[in-house]
């Protein structure tokens, strides 16, 4: 039987697709967030998770180095999703990918004016092509993290980020003022493994379906 291998990332996924994980029937050998290893055996012989970061996992998927990977819409928009097919939304990691500003600055006017807006954030081309659609002119600023510091050190107008509670916008005095997308972790597919391995892979795609949150 050939190996199949999964790609998820520590942290917020991991967690959150431990249950899905159980539910169907994948019991890994070790537990990611304490090993040092990032290649981890499960019961199943045929199968292994790959722990990568959360940013890399739809590239491993893509080229091949995973047959599945688990990852968030943001991270799949901004890799633009080429090689991949998305056939499960998991229902997990759920937040929104807003534009923010600090408190008292007029978005709204400023976009009216037709203000140049200084955008600071780690999805570029997601924030390109939102604010492309809309008709609204911006310098982006690509940050690797910590994006709510570029309003209050004044490295940016506005910043794009992801919001679950609102807490870290309220105590740092930012607030939201538009919605880019509702997001949430999805299954991802290598399409070349799909036709390659699809006796071994179609049932997998199948138990995460069922296991879903929704
Ligand atoms: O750390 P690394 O650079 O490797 O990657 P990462 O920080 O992107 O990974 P991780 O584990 O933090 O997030 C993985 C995925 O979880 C993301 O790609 C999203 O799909 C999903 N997710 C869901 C979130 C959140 N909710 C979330 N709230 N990812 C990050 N956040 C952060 C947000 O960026 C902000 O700093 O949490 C903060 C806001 O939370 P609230 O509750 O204060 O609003
Ligand atoms: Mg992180």
């Amino acid at each position: 039987m050939a190996s199949i291998s999964i790609a998820l990332s520590k942290g917020r996924i991991y967690d959150e697709t431990a249950p899905l994980l159980a539910r169907v029937g994948i019991r890994p050998r070790e537990n990611p967030e304490h090993s040092r290893k990032l290649v981890i055996g499960t019961q199943r012989r045929d199968m292994r998770l790959i722990v990568v970061r959360a940013s890399d996992t739809p590239t491993y998927v893509q080229h091949g180095g995973a047959d599945l990977g688990i990852a968030g819409r943001d991270v799949l928009a901004e890799h633009g999703g080429e090689g991949l097919y998305q056939p499960v939304d998991l229902g997990i990691a759920r937040c929104r990918m807003m534009v923010a500003v600090r408190k008292g600055f007029d978005y709204q006017g400023a976009v009216r004016r037709g203000a140049r807006l200084r955008v600071a954030t780690k999805y570029v081309n997601t924030t390109r092509e939102h604010f492309a659609a809309k008709g609204v002119h911006v310098d982006l600023i690509r940050l690797y993290g910590s994006m709510e510091l570029a309003p209050l050190t004044g490295l940016a107008d506005a910043i794009v980020d992801l919001v679950s509670t609102g807490r870290t916008l309220r105590a740092n005095g930012l607030a939201a003022v538009e919605e880019i997308m509702a997001v949430s972790a999805r299954l991802i597919v290598n399409q070349a493994a799909l036709k390659t391995k699809r006796a071994q892979l179609q049932p997998l795609i199948e138990a995460f379906a069922r296991a879903a949150v929704r």
